[in-house]
């Protein structure tokens, strides 16, 4: 499978965010995406760079005024007098208004983001609006016939809702591959989320429709970011019911556990009878990864990627988290080496 890859990622580099009340260094940084290219280019698969597809696929699934914030925000931070990273202070919480965006840039921060842990900087646009056309560029490569197709997105996307951003997430790279697969014609596709986190951006983008299934496993929110969101009840409304679920797992789950929670999700996609798969692959479920607390081994990693070829589904893989920076290459080229394999038995 082809491997979609900007360097333009680089120009996000967040600097510091609030991690469990101090500021520290950014776990999400550009170093990541160079060792997943490194690995993938020496398991043998070949690199591309991503087509240009503008700004409209983007708005099939993001908020226009949303989109514009992302663009200008740190333009705003300038003519303020700052410098250096954004990050908000005051949010827009329980009982306080929603439907007024502040014009003050601070404000407005705190309007669109939902935690202090999501630097935008200079690049943040760039880097984002980079990442999403290579999941485009996926998408339109599986939808040419493709068997497969790997978006070597960052910063990553499946925290990023509608019109709110988080979690180190900005544009919801695979919601807009999913998008795009409908867009071209397959009628019913479904996402299945493996990153530690709850992929709360691509359920909110997709909660009210039937046509795009959502399937998360995650850390329960009772002790796991992003908290308040990724419950079992959680299932979709209006036409969307019974179109998302979620399997939440608690704190030092290992494989056996994992990987049954994954064979329940796959039934879950295949019940759907989807024309097209969107994995938004995470590998924070990886046992040294810093910010997580599942125990998945390198060697599960392969098996992973073979369970998902089992669903002999044309199939975008869209990058999220993992934070173990010098094993996540391995940890993704196991993913899609186990899938091929896999795939060419099937
Ligand atoms: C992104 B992905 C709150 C920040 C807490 C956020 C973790 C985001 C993970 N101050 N950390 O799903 O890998
Ligand atoms: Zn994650």
């Amino acid at each position: 499978m082809q491997i979609v890859y900007s360097p333009l990622h680089a120009r996000h580099d967040g600097g510091m965010e609030l991690h469990r009340g101090e500021l520290v260094p950014c776990f999400e940084m550009p170093v990541r995406a160079e060792y997943i290219l490194s690995a993938v280019q020496a398991a043998g698969f070949p690199v591309t760079a991503p087509r240009a597809f503008g700004l409209e696929p983007i708005l099939r699934v993001h908020d226009t005024a949303f989109v514009s914030f992302l663009q200008t925000a740190f333009d705003q931070w300038i003519a303020a007098g700052k410098d250096g990273f954004m990050l908000p202070s005051g949010f827009a919480a329980r009982s306080m208004r929603q439907d007024i965006i502040p014009s003050g840039i601070n404000g407005k921060l705190g309007h669109y983001a939902y935690d202090a842990g999501t630097p935008i900087v200079a690049g943040t646009w760039d880097a984002a609006y980079a990442g999403a056309q290579s999941a485009l560029t996926a998408a339109a490569l599986v939808a040419d016939g493709a068997p497969a197709a790997y978006a070597l997105c960052r910063p990553p996307g499946h925290h990023a809702g509608h019109a709110t951003y988080g979690g180190y997430c900005f544009l919801n790279n695979a919601a807009i591959a999913a998008q795009s697969l409908r867009d071209q014609g397959r009628a019913r596709v479904a996402v299945l989320d493996v990153d530690y986190h709850h992929g709360n951006g691509t359920q909110d983008i997709f909660w009210e429709r039937s046509d795009v299934l959502t399937v998360s496993i995650h850390g329960t929110p009772d002790t796991e970011y992003p908290f308040f969101q990724g419950y079992a009840d959680e299932r979709g409304a209006g036409d969307g019911l019974g179109f998302n679920h979620n399997i939440p797992l608690p704190r030092g789950t290992e494989w056996d556990t994992w990987r049954a929670a994954l064979t329940e999700a796959i039934k879950r996609v295949r019940a759907f009878a989807p024309d097209a798969l969107v994995v938004s692959l995470g590998v924070d479920t990886y046992e040294h990864d810093p910010i997580s607390a599942f125990k998945l081994k390198e060697s599960h990693y392969p098996l992973m990627g073979a369970a998902i070829a089992d669903l002999g589904l044309p199939t975008v893989f869209v990058q999220e988290g993992g934070y173990a920076v010098e094993e996540i290459g391995r940890n993704v080229a196991g993913v899609l080496t186990g899938f091929e394999t896999q795939g060419a038995h099937a």
